[in-house]
């Protein structure tokens, strides 16, 4: 009994072995990749990979359970299967000496290939953890050896005393623990260590807060009686910081402006490539621009209105020259996100498709595409809104994919309309008594005619308006109300200046946006 219940102490410190060796390996890549290829850390960029292979409907769960924590919650996922594989590893070992080590390999040779999928991914990019496996095998084929002599000695015949299997057993023992935590320690050092440094040299945080940008030849002029003033009500423009973020990138690509370079390219007569001040010497406008998340439910939060400078992307265009045939311009990032976007949309001089580089007057923020993003009026951002912006390929719908695509999104998406009730809310009880019923609406280059709202499914009762920046954004709406005890159903619906009336249909994100009426349960006191 004893003897065996020791046994499996011996398999469990054989995980742990396992466990200290993939931490070494992490570490050691870390570490070279910090002089080697700094653009790709190595488990930021199994993640990263991960990312874009998960099926959707794993992906949508992610986001619905974890929200604004999905990439947290993946990180911690990646990490889970590290320790759980690399236990694997340690009892391998223990039971066939170099199997262990040979499945440790096996699955830094896995990594490697997701690494070298990475957009960025340098040539050196396999030498992290090519340099991983070597340190995280060797630490995983010596302690394991150290612990095998540790339970030879314990289970040695004959032991007539403790003391003298004691004896035998110490040295092995403390020769074990001695190296795991050794081990242990630097690679949590080494690991830790490399990372910050990597953080803190490649920050352009300095160069983002110095980077001074002509002011816009022109700018928006804001009507009176844009802004409603109701509590509870979104503002007209949203501040940076409250703007809702959705992308794919697991780490916000740092980009210094200084070797930013845009190419265009493709079906055009004239491929060039833009440095950062050639961008900024075309001059910048102001634009007011709604910007929408296709997988904004009715209701929902990713939408938001700010005011950008830019340059036109038509007069790009212009200069490169797309040839006869062409449909779609493929914007990509340095990430290697991309979309696909309508060329004639681009070039339509009736709309503001900007590459903006501020947002709401500052330069855009870095998880907002610093130093350059795309902003087109009237389609969803997985169509348009690329940021980290680098490359416009002019070309074909036929030819070519966008990255949501083959994901179960469509290729051309142009926003629906849209209307949302801010306040009251449900589930927060009202007091009875004359209140305000308000919210947003927004039909992206056509403009809200009107807002209609009913209440307990009863008339339609025309809201009152903010005054429209212009067709491109939101508008606020409210309704004066005088609230009786009980509870109230609320239903708001919005018209466009076509007078087109928002889709009561409710239709689900998936493959072009949501519709729907939204209609909230209300409880007054
Ligand atoms: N590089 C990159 N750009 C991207 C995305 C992305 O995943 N990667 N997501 C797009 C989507 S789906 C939307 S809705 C908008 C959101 O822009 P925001 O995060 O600034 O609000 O960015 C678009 N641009
Ligand atoms: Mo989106």
């Amino acid at each position: 009994m004893r003897t065996r219940m020791a046994g499996a102490r011996f398999w469990l410190l054989a995980a742990g072995a396992g466990v200290v060796s993939a931490a070494v390996l992490l570490a050691t890549a870390e570490l070279v990749a910090l002089v080697t290829a700094r653009e790709v850390s190595p488990l930021l960029a199994v993640g990263s990979f991960v990312i874009d292979i998960v099926p959707q409907p794993l992906k949508e769960l992610a986001i619905s359970t974890f929200g604004e924590y999905d990439k947290i919650a993946l990180l911690a996922g990646l990490c889970l299967a590290v320790v759980v594989a690399s236990s694997i590893a340690g009892l391998v070992e223990l039971a066939r000496p170099l199997w262990g080590v040979a499945l440790l390999t096996v699955g830094a040779a896995l990594a490697t290939a997701a690494i070298l999928t990475r957009a960025g991914a340098t040539t050196f990019a396999f030498l992290p953890p090519l340099a991983g496996a070597a340190a995280g095998g060797a630490v995983l084929w010596l302690l394991t050896r150290r612990l095998r002599a540790w339970r030879d000695a314990a289970s040695a015949p004959s032991p007539e005393s403790d003391a003298a299997t004691g004896s035998a057993v110490a040295p092995n023992r403390r020769a074990f623990l001695t190296l795991a935590l050794i081990s242990a320690a630097a690679a949590v050092v080494v690991g830790v260590g490399a990372r910050a440094v990597s953080v803190a040299t490649s920050s352009i945080a300095g160069i983002r807060d110095a980077l001074r940008l002509p002011a816009p030849r022109s700018k928006v002029s804001i009507p009176a009686g844009a802004e409603l003033d109701v509590p509870g009500l979104s503002p007209l423009i949203t501040p940076n910081s409250d703007f809702y973020r959705v992308d794919t990138a697991l780490t916000v690509p740092s980009i210094d402006p200084q070797s930013w370079r845009l190419t265009i390219d493709g079906m055009v007569e004239q491929p060039l490539e833009l440095t950062f001040q050639e961008l900024l010497d075309r001059g910048l406008d102001e634009y007011a621009i709604t910007l929408t998340c296709v997988s904004n439910e009715v209701g929902g939060g990713l939408v938001g209105n700010a005011i950008w400078t830019g340059v036109p992307v038509r007069d790009l265009l212009r200069l490169a020259k797309p040839t006869g045939g062409a449909d779609m311009v493929l914007s990509r990032s340095v990430d290697g996100f991309t979309a696909g976007t309508p060329l004639e949309t681009l070039t339509d001089d009736d709309r503001d498709a900007i590459l903006a580089v501020t947002m709401n007057g500052e330069p855009l923020p870095f998880e907002h595409g610093f130093p350059v993003r795309m902003v087109v009026p009237g389609l969803y951002g997985y169509v348009s809104a690329t940021k980290w912006l680098t490359q416009l390929t002019v070309t074909t719908f036929e030819k070519d994919e966008a990255y949501w695509t083959p994901r179960g999104y469509s290729a051309k998406a142009p926003i629906k309309m849209s209307s949302r009730i801010d306040t009251p809310r449900a589930g927060t009880p009202i007091d009875a008594g004359a209140i305000a019923i308000a919210g947003m609406a927004w039909a992206q280059t056509i403009g809200i005619e009107r807002v209609e709202v009913s209440i307990d499914d009863g008339d339609w009762q025309p809201a009152e308006l903010s005054a429209p920046l212009n067709d491109d954004t939101w508008v606020q709406w409210r309704l004066a109300w005088e609230a009786t005890p009980g509870t109230h159903y609320i239903t708001a619906r919005a018209v466009d200046n076509d007078g087109t009336v928002q889709i009561q249909e409710r239709a689900p994100i998936a493959p072009d946006g949501s519709t729907g009426w939204q209609r909230l349960l209300i409880t007054v006191r």
